[in-house]
């Protein structure tokens, strides 16, 4: 069987690459689609990529994962260290979620120390930048197991 994977990204994320480089870097969103892509390629699944900057619209992509793919990777931006809504959404479908963060979150700010994401996702990579990604989706395929 084919694994599907869901890449979902959270507020400002489009950002990346054209502002605050020191925080978060010069690759772009674009790029790391790029990245995620060759890793599936070479893993032979399928991966699909998407960001949003609403809450709302998030929430549909996890509810709208039912079926459609084996796992996701979030990476839910500040709503991380708010939205309840994105966990119950999480807890709501039976698809396991990893939660990624390009920046070490433990160690920036209090305020980003706490994750509702935290408690619902199988596990966290955070503070790898762009290469977060592919190490999630490795991550993924071992979770998952079985034949790619
Ligand atoms: O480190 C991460 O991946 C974060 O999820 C990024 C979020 C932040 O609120 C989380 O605490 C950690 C912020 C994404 C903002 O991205 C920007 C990119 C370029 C310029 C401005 C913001």
């Amino acid at each position: 069987m084919k694994h599907a994977v869901l890449i979902l990204n959270g507020p400002n994320l489009n950002l990346l690459g054209t502002r605050q480089p020191e925080v978060y870097g010069t690759t772009t969103l674009a790029d790391i689609e790029q990245m995620c892509r060759n890793k599936a390629t070479a893993l032979g699944i399928d991966v699909a990529f998407q960001q949003s900057n609403h809450e709302g619209a998030l929430v549909d992509a996890i509810h709208n994962a039912i079926g459609e793919y084996h796992g996701i990777i979030l990476n839910a931006g500040a709503y991380t260290h708010t939205s309840i809504a994105l966990m119950d959404a999480m807890g709501s479908v039976e698809v396991p979620v990893i939660e990624l963060h390009l920046s070490n979150i433990h160690a920036r700010e209090a305020f980003r120390h706490h994750s509702y994401i935290a408690p619902v996702a199988i596990g966290q990579i955070c503070g790898f930048g762009a290469n977060g990604y592919p190490l999630a989706i490795d991550a993924m395929m071992a979770h998952l197991g079985g034949d790619t």
